[in-house]
Formats: C-alpha cells, structure tokens, sequence
C-alpha cells in the first residue's frame, strides 16, 4: 500500500479476489514484514515486496487461483499448469531455451479439443460490429476486478479492435466459446504474434490476453480447455513460445511488477473508493497537491504521424537494447502501436526545432473501470504508461565498460528528461479527462513515478513465458507492456 496521503487501491491487477476472513491473519503478519522492511533500502524493499507477492504472503493475494491469501498452491497441485512446459516453482534455472522440442506440423492434433456438449467453438470476427459488441459485453461484465469487486475493465470495443487487429493478427486466435443451444458468446481467449527479446533470444511469440470465462461459469475448468486450444491453434502456425501476464501466481514468473498510480482528479478518486483523504488531508490541500500546469513544457512536443514511424521505430528498438525482456518492433508494429487512435491510444513525438529530427517519444493508451455500486460514478477513466523512448548520451556511456556503472550512468542522465516527458504526458492526459495514470515499475518508469507523485498500489503484475527457460528479469528490464 502507499506510504503517501492517498492511499490507492489498484484497479487492475488480473485475477485478484476479495478478501476473506483467513487472509486477515496473512494481512497482519504482512503488515508486521511491511514494518520491517522500511527500513531496508528501496531497491532490497521492493525485491522483497515482490517475492513476498509471489509467496502469496502479501495482504489480499490470490495466488495462482487458490483465493485469496491461501497458501499457494504446491506444484503437485497445479492439476493443469503441472503437466504444462513452464517452469517450475522450485525450479533453479540454469540453461536458457525452449522446455519442449517443436512439433512437428503432421504430429499436431488437427481437431480442436472437445468441450463439455452445452458448449461450442466459435470464433470472433473482431472487424465485425455485432462480433465485437458481443466480446466487449462478455469482457465488460465478467473480466478482472479488484479484490473489493469495486472496479472491473472496461475496455471499449475500439480498444479491442486496436489490440487483437496488429500486424499479422490471425482470425483462428480469437476464440470464443458459446452455449450451443442460444449461441451466447461465454468465454474467450486470444493471441496475437509478436517478436520478442528474452535476454539475448529473439522468438516469434504469440501474447495470450483477455481470457474470460463467464461468472457463472467458472470452476468448470472450462480455463484449461481453452488454453490448450489456443496452444494447438499457436502450433498449427509454427510457434512454439507464448508470453502472458497475470495477477495471479501461477508456475512460475519471470518478472514482477508493482503499479504505481497518478492522481489526475484527486476527487473523484476519493468519491469511487479507488483512493482515500489520509489522516489530517482535506480535499482542497489534495487538489492543491496534484495540480498541474495546464500546458506541456517540451518544445517540438507534437502527436505523433505517420511521416514519424521511420525514425520512431529506430529510437524504440535502440531504447529497447537495455531491457531483457523486449518486443521488436517493425515499421508497421509501430504505425499500428503508436500512432494516436481517437479514446484509444495516445502517441507523441519529440520533434527537435532546429535538426527537426525526432528526438524522444511517449505513448499512453485508455482503460477504463467500470465502477461497481457507486451512486455517484459509473466509470473510472483510467490511462496507462505504454511505450516510450528518451534521448541518451551514447558518446559518453560508450566510454564506461563496466555494464553496472554504464546502466547507473544511463539512468542518471535520462532521469530530468524523462521526467519532463512523462509530466507532459499527465498534462495531456488531464486534457484528455482522464481521472488518473497508472504505470508499472517495468522500463525506466521508477525514474518519473517518485518525483511525479505516482504512489504504489497494491497491485502486482506477473509476466510467464510459455515453453522458454530464462533466468529471472528485474522489473527495470521489463521492455514488454501488454494491454
Ligand atoms: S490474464 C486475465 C485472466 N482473466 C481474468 O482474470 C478474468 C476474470 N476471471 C476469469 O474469467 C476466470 O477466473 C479465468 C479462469 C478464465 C481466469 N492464467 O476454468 P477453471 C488456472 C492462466 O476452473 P476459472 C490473461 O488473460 C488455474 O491455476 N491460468 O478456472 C492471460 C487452474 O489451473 P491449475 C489460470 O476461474 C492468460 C485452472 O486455470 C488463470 O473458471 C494466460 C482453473 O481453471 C490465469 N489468469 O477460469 C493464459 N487463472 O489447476 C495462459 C486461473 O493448474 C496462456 N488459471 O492451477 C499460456 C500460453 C498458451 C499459448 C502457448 C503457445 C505456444
């Protein structure tokens, strides 16, 4: 939980439950470790705060599907996710590469896998207005909610269209399963292709997302069935490694992020619960503390055109070089990624006003939250931190060999930048109407989210990858933000 005045509540961490009565004891003994670790410095902190996640110690976790702040499952219990190629909990990795060989094309199973008789395949035109209406309704009312069930997604069905349509997307990874006798649409899941880094691999990957099953419908391990289908649909086109992130502990993440959040409208924040006046804080002092100007400072700051994907593209991949786990982005990624989309997606670019050479740029794209039961508001605006890239020194970090004292030195002279950069954005996205900006402690994030007023949340977000090995990313090597 924050340490500042607002204490805010994450609204977004995939998987959560509400609590219950036996994670009050788990939330008392985490709250005494909280003590603790205060006094530790920041960055031994934050890596103890993410293993005790992990270790579904932490007040209010659901680890790995049990509810929450129950012990986490043993990997004997994992009754799918054990017999699955991911590593496991105990596992030491030593060696990096895929856990399974591929399969060859004759030796995939050509059928899709049965599901129980009520229930048929069907896959979703996204492109279609009725199709994606009706994606949107399944996601709308029954996907992640917090803890509390006081926020849920509500991604717009332009979003949808933004995140399942980029470059090289594929119909037959859009699947939907309805009822067989009224054909309404009750689950879903789906990829899309990306190359991705892992450390010093680059693999074409597919990103599972938005895996739904209907409320009242789950615990039919309906999940399995439906990850095994969308893993044979993956094969069939010869890929072989997915990655996904997921509130939720499951076998076994690679990386870990916390999200810290950016009051934009103090306010409403308090009103819907998401945030609360801390001790001896009134409204007023609260506003007073998270204005900001009403215009951006950058000079050439501009939204980013099509003109721009060339030299975006260049400075995104070189921004990239430092992280460990990173997409490749091509010309066409980035068109489709980073150009603004209206209510959608935001991009901006840094135009020098002598070279006109692009210099930097930032993006940050819409999530809204449905609010649950609140007289007052039904929709918490929500925009997050996505893809940006800052301008380095590259003469000078050339000079130092040592990687550490390179990476200290790089961060250092990236920080004012970036910051300026970042509080423009909080500008735009005030402009925009949004209530608050949320961020991951993944890139370079930590260097803007303390001097800009971010608080953590309670929220963490595990990355997996699916049938690759690979040694344990910090959150600052994180290149990879999934919508
Ligand atoms: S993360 C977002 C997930 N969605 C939500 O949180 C929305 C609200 N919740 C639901 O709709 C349901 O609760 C879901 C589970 C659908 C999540 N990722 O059917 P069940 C395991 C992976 O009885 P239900 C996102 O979209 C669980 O540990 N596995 O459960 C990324 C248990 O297995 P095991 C999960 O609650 C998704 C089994 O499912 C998750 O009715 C990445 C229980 O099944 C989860 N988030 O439905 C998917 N939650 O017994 C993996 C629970 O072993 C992709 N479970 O513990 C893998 C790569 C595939 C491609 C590979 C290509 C090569």
């Amino acid at each position: 939980m924050s340490g500042k005045d607002t204490n805010t509540t994450n609204n977004n961490n995939k998987g959560k439950g509400k609590s219950t009565d036996s994670d009050k004891n788990v939330a008392l003994s985490a709250a005494r470790f909280e003590q603790e670790l205060a006094n530790a410095p920041a960055d031994v902190q934050e890596k103890l705060r993410a293993l005790l996640q992990q270790m579904a110690l932490s007040a209010g976790d659901s680890s790995g599907s049990s509810s929450a702040g129950k012990a986490p499952k043993s990997m004997d219990e994992h009754k799918f996710w054990k017999t699955q190629p991911v590593v496991k909990h105990d596992e030491v990795v030593e060696d990096e590469g895929a856990i399974e060989q591929d399969i060859p094309h004759d030796q995939i199973r050509a059928t899709p896998y049965p599901l129980p008789k009520e229930f048929e395949w069907s896959l979703i035109d996204v492109q279609d207005e009725k199709e994606v209406k009706e994606l949107y309704e399944l996601l709308t009312h029954n996907y992640v909610e917090d803890d509390d069930a006081m926020f849920r997604f509500d991604y717009s069905a332009e979003f949808l269209k933004w995140a399942l349509l980029p470059p090289g997307w594929k119909k037959s990874w859009h699947i939907g399963v309805r009822v067989a006798s009224n054909k309404k649409l009750v689950a879903f899941i789906s990829g899309i292709p990306q190359d991705i880094r892992v450390h010093n691999s680059v693999k074409r990957m597919v990103e599972i997302n938005f895996l739904c099953v209907h409320k009242k419908l789950r615990s039919k391990r309906l999940a399995p069935v439906m990850i095994k289908e969308v893993t044979r649909r993956t094969h069939l086109e010869g890929i072989f490694q997915a990655v996904y992130t997921a509130g939720v502990v499951l076998p076994k993440p690679m990386a870990t992020c916390r999200y810290f959040h950016r009051s934009l409208n103090p306010k409403k924040l308090v009103e819907t619960g998401f945030s609360h006046l801390g001790k001896g804080m009134t409204m007023a002092r609260l506003i007073k503390m998270y204005k900001l100007n009403s215009a951006t400072s950058t000079p050439g700051l501009r939204a980013m055109e099509d003109k721009d994907v060339p030299e975006v593209a260049v400075l995104m991949n070189k921004y990239m070089s430092t992280m460990e786990l990173a997409p490749i982005f091509q010309e066409e990624d980035v068109r489709h990624w980073l150009i603004s989309r209206p209510g959608v997606v935001w991009g901006y670019v840094v135009e020098d006003p002598e070279s006109h050479k692009i210099t930097d740029f930032f993006s940050f794209y819409a999530l809204p939250s449905t609010v649950i039961n609140n007289s007052l508001h039904s929709t918490l605006n929500a925009a997050y931190c996505f893809y940006y890239a800052v301008q380095t020194p590259d003469e000078e970090l050339e000079k130092i060999t040592d990687a550490e004292k390179k990476n200290k030195a790089r961060k250092e002279a990236i920080r004012e930048r970036l910051c300026r950069l970042m509080n423009d954005a909080l500008i735009l996205a005030v402009q925009n109407n949004f209530d608050v900006f949320n961020a991951l402690n993944l890139l370079d994030n930590d260097l803007f989210t303390e001097n800009l007023s971010f608080g953590p949340g309670d929220g963490y977000l595990h990355f997996y990858l699916y049938n690759w090995r690979c040694r344990d990313v910090n959150s600052d090597k994180v290149g990879l933000v999934m919508l």
